[in-house]
């Protein structure tokens, strides 16, 4: 059998809401090239501007014509890694990082109400656990830039059939951006335990798509 090949678009995002940095972003950076299974991740940041995510996403899939699109994002409070279920077709906010605001705003005029992420997420569960990473399964990804970048994902894939896995993993803050004055008494999970686990993640996902 010929080994599998073929690439895996990871993206993150900038950071965003007055904070400097975003582990999204910085784990797309820090795996991008990297091989699992014969697949080589493409790392990338997007924007967090509801206008031009869209553009830059759908550039980059063209570009690369990955076999499975991987979103990471923060979502300050989560307590671990979370693997997104499902992404919206709704938009509801006051202030991306161009200014834009969206009021109960489908992100596709007409398109169906939600999705469900193609990840295997029960199987990344259960090896995150396996090697002592906290992780669970989310219901809500939220009504920002990541419910955006997972619904268009998922919405491309059902006309571009090379996707054959989509999906979003929200990741808690990083310690330091905790321990200062404003995110006291918020979860954190340190940078080493989050590449871990995505890279665990990532393993999961190019086995899936071997088979
Ligand atoms: N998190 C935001 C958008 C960018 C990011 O990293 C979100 O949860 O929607």
């Amino acid at each position: 059998m010929a080994k599998a090949s073929g690439r895996i678009l990871l993206t993150g995002f900038e950071p965003f809401g007055g904070m400097d940095k975003n582990p999204s972003g910085l784990l797309a950076q820090a795996l991008d090239g990297s091989e699992f299974s014969g697949f080589t991740i493409t790392g990338a940041e997007l924007p967090v501007d509801c206008a031009q995510m869209p553009v830059r996403l759908y550039s980059l899939l063209e570009k690369i014509q990955p076999k499975a699109v991987i979103g990471l994002g923060l979502a300050v409070g989560r307590t671990a890694i979370s693997l997104e279920r499902i992404g919206i077709n709704l938009l509801d906010f006051k202030a991306d990082n161009a200014g834009n605001g969206c009021y109960d705003r489908p992100i596709i005029e007409n398109g169906q109400a939600a999705y469900f992420s193609t990840l295997p997420l029960r199987a990344i569960e259960k090896e995150l656990h396996s090697v002592g990473i906290p992780c669970y399964l989310s219901e809500s990804a939220g009504l920002y830039l990541c419910n955006q970048m997972l619904y268009t994902s998922l919405h491309y894939a059902t006309t571009h059939r090379h996707i054959t896995r989509a999906g979003f993993i929200h990741l808690p803050a990083l310690p330091e951006m905790v321990t200062g004055t404003t995110g006291a008494h918020q979860p954190s999970m340190n940078f080493e335990t989050q590449l871990a686990g995505i890279s665990h993640a990532l393993s999961c996902v190019a086995a899936f798509l071997e088979k």
